[in-house]
């Protein structure tokens, strides 16, 4: 029996919505939505076929297979552009209410212009979509996961402004094409991560773009106001009629400070801030526009190092409202936790020196056996959540990505447990700290091509065997375990997938 004290708390905290009356930390409401994701060139494959036209990724694999840890690539990966009917059987089987996959903007338009259109690749997402459709499972739409045509990289990619008209006419052409059935659209996967691909000095990730502190600051401009525009063109042109969601999936480590003097507090703060405020702020705060400590660290940075202009460029107060706001809800990956002290590293210039933050892992968490990065810490994920509820004026919140990676054993108990103590955060968030969250997204549905890892780091609840052409996908324990929680919406406490 609770004291009159903690009933009166609890009663607080339910009259204030800081909590939802009645609920307990293993069981989601009955409309939360749960799904499974994917990407196009991490399962299609096909990837000249039928008039695909080259996209960055493919440019850099074939000129430097040498990038990836295994020699795979995306040429074949999962075959999902041939054998998506099995994709969406396993997906029904799981009993998802939700698919979040991407579309390949150069399978659709070879060059990235609207006026060449390629039809197969257009039929493609078609028939993926009635057949996720026709099992009764929501397609949740990703537009841009990486792979951009090899064409308008040719023109600078995402550090040319003009890149925003073609993203606009491709919105458009999705639209047109699939908004009648595609309530949920996402502009971008992951920023902070694609953004690497123009600044980081081992070339590993596409377009293999060296110029830290530089191009990624350019693109995160050039990407912040392609979103707006298919926002607002969403808003303006198809929202009445389509009535969907359109917004944005962020990712972030969450940092915590390395001890709690006040310079690792600021540190960890500041790391936020480089990591995600860089793009939410824009999009989700009051004020909109970059963060004001990254305007003034880099613009001081830029001075120091003797030119005219910041290498974070700048918004104009129109452009600033007119990005400000441009989400229906916040997509949210998330997938590990660091440390953070303070000090100097990286390029420089570079993002990471910008920063000013060092970051390090505490060596007692347990580590994913076959990532150098995934550590696994659930409580970041609570932080996290809990941490944009309340900076980003308490979106509501569909985490588009969470899971673990090894290397492709059946019997994944690691993964259940990820699995299992991650939504157990998610619902402490909501519970307890009064966040918005309606949907959770496992990443992902099959073993893919986990980019520079290859096929060395799976995060599939099904096993793909690549040695074999035909690919045949397996359920692992975690699908299970999976399907379980999806039919009850209650954490199951067994890490064993009861089959
Ligand atoms: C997401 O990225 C992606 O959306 C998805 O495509 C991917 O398959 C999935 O998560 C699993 O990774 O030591 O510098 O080489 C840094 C997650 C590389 C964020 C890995 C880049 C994690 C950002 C490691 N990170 N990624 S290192």
């Amino acid at each position: 029996m609770p004291s009159s004290r903690l009933r009166l708390l609890l009663l607080v905290a339910v009259v204030r919505g800081a909590m939802r009356p009645g609920a307990v930390n293993n069981r989601f409401p009955d409309d939360f939505l749960f799904g499974a994701a994917s990407a196009s060139y991490q399962v299609e494959g096909g990837w000249d076929a039928d008039g695909k036209g080259e996209g960055i990724w493919d440019r850099m694999f074939h000129e430097h297979p040498e990038f990836s840890r295994d020699g795979q690539n995306g040429d074949v990966a999962d075959d999902s552009y041939h054998l998506y009917k099995e994709d969406v059987k396993l997906l029904k089987e799981l009993g998802v209410n939700h698919y979040r996959f991407s579309i390949s903007w150069p399978r659709i338009m070879p060059t990235g212009e609207a006026n060449n259109i390629n039809q197969p690749g257009i039929d493609y997402y078609n028939n993926l979509i009635n057949e996720l459709l026709d099992n009764g499972i929501q397609p949740m739409v990703t537009m841009y996961h990486w792979d951009l045509p090899q064409w308008l990289q040719d023109l600078g990619g995402w550090t040319n402004p003009i890149i925003v008209d073609y993203f606009e006419d491709y919105a458009r052409v999705l639209y047109e094409t699939y908004g009648d059935r595609v309530k949920w659209w996402s502009t971008f996967n992951e920023p902070k991560s694609f953004i690497m691909g123009y600044s980081r000095d081992d070339g590993l990730i596409a377009p293999s773009i060296k110029k830290p502190g530089v191009g990624d600051y350019l693109a995160t401009h050039h990407l912040l106001i392609a979103h707006a525009r298919a926002y607002h063109l969403y808003d303006e042109q198809y929202r009445a009629k389509q009535q969907g969601k359109v917004s944005i999936a962020l990712n972030t480590d969450w940092h915590e400070p390395l001890t709690n003097s006040t310079e690792d507090i600021a540190a960890a703060d500041r790391a936020m801030q480089f990591d995600f405020g860089l793009f939410a702020h824009p999009i989700f705060s009051t004020e909109g526009d970059y963060p004001p400590l990254l305007r003034e660290r880099i613009d001081n940075n830029s001075k120091a190092e003797g030119r005219t202009r910041s290498r974070l460029p700048v918004f104009s107060k129109e452009m600033v409202e007119y990005i400000r706001g441009t989400y229906d809800f916040l997509g949210l990956n998330y997938y590990s936790t660091t440390l953070v002290t303070s000090g100097l590293t990286g390029d420089n210039p570079s993002r990471e020196r910008d920063s000013g933050i060092i970051e390090s892992v505490d060596p007692s968490w347990p580590t994913s056996p076959s990532s150098t990065w995934l550590k696994v810490v659930p409580w970041g994920l609570r932080k996290l959540i809990t941490w944009i509820h309340q900076n980003y004026n308490a979106p509501t919140i569909v985490i588009t990505e969470n899971g673990y990676s090894d290397h492709g054993t059946l019997e994944d108990t690691e993964r259940i447990s990820y699995y299992k103590s991650h939504m157990t955060e998610v619902l402490k968030a909501m519970n307890e700290d009064g966040a918005h969250v309606i949907g959770y997204t496992a990443w992902s549905i099959l073993d893919n091509l986990e980019w520079n890892s290859g096929y060395t780091e799976r995060f599939g609840v099904c096993y793909v065997n690549i040695s074999d052409p035909a690919r045949p996908r397996t359920p692992k324990a975690s699908f299970y375990y999976l399907k379980n929680v999806f039919q009850t919406h209650e954490i199951q406490d067994t890490t064993d997938g009861s089959r």
